[in-house]
């Protein structure tokens, strides 16, 4: 199976409307969308999922933020998805982010980075069962795939 990982566009991106921006970006590279839904995020998920970040000083404002707004929670699949997708949204902090990338392009503030996308395959396999359950997650054939992977 191809690899997953997990894309939120957080609440900056849904109240600005680049929710479908961000998703065109993800069709358009050529990753498979697999999971998809727009949510609210608890505390408790919120605190489960930046439990990493608990002891930085940024971690209550980053909890807070998560929670404020609706968020749109996904799972993309592709060989080397987690890679590709952290390409493809650029550096974490956008003042850093290359142009062409979707906070290089869209954002200015590292508290406003618009996008999630897990850090390693074994990141992703935690996140995306933090915010899916298995059910959720559709396996499908797309009559394109010979065009996108040799
Ligand atoms: P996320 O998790 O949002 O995809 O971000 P990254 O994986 O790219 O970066 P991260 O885990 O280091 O940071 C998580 C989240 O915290 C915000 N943040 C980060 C912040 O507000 N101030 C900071 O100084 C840092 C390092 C931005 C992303």
């Amino acid at each position: 199976m191809a690899e997953r990982t997990l894309v939120l566009v957080k609440p900056d991106g849904v109240q600005r409307g680049l929710a479908g921006e961000v998703i065109s970006r993800l069709e358009r590279r050529g990753l498979k969308l697999v999971g998809m839904k727009l949510m609210q995020v608890s505390d408790d998920l919120a605190r489960q999922h930046y439990g990493e970040h608990v002891d930085r000083p940024f971690f209550g404002g980053l909890v807070s933020f998560i929670t404020s707004s609706p968020i749109v929670a996904m799972v993309w699949e592709a060989n080397n998805a987690v890679e590709i997708v952290r390409n493809t949204m650029g550096q974490t902090n956008p003042v850093s982010s290359a142009a062409g990338t979707i906070r290089g392009d869209l954002g200015i503030d590292i508290g406003r980075n618009l996008v999630h996308g897990s850090d390693s395959p074994e990141s992703a396999e935690r996140e995306v069962n933090l915010f899916f359950r298995p059910e959720e997650i559709l396996s499908y054939e797309r009559a394109v795939d010979s065009w996108i992977n040799e």
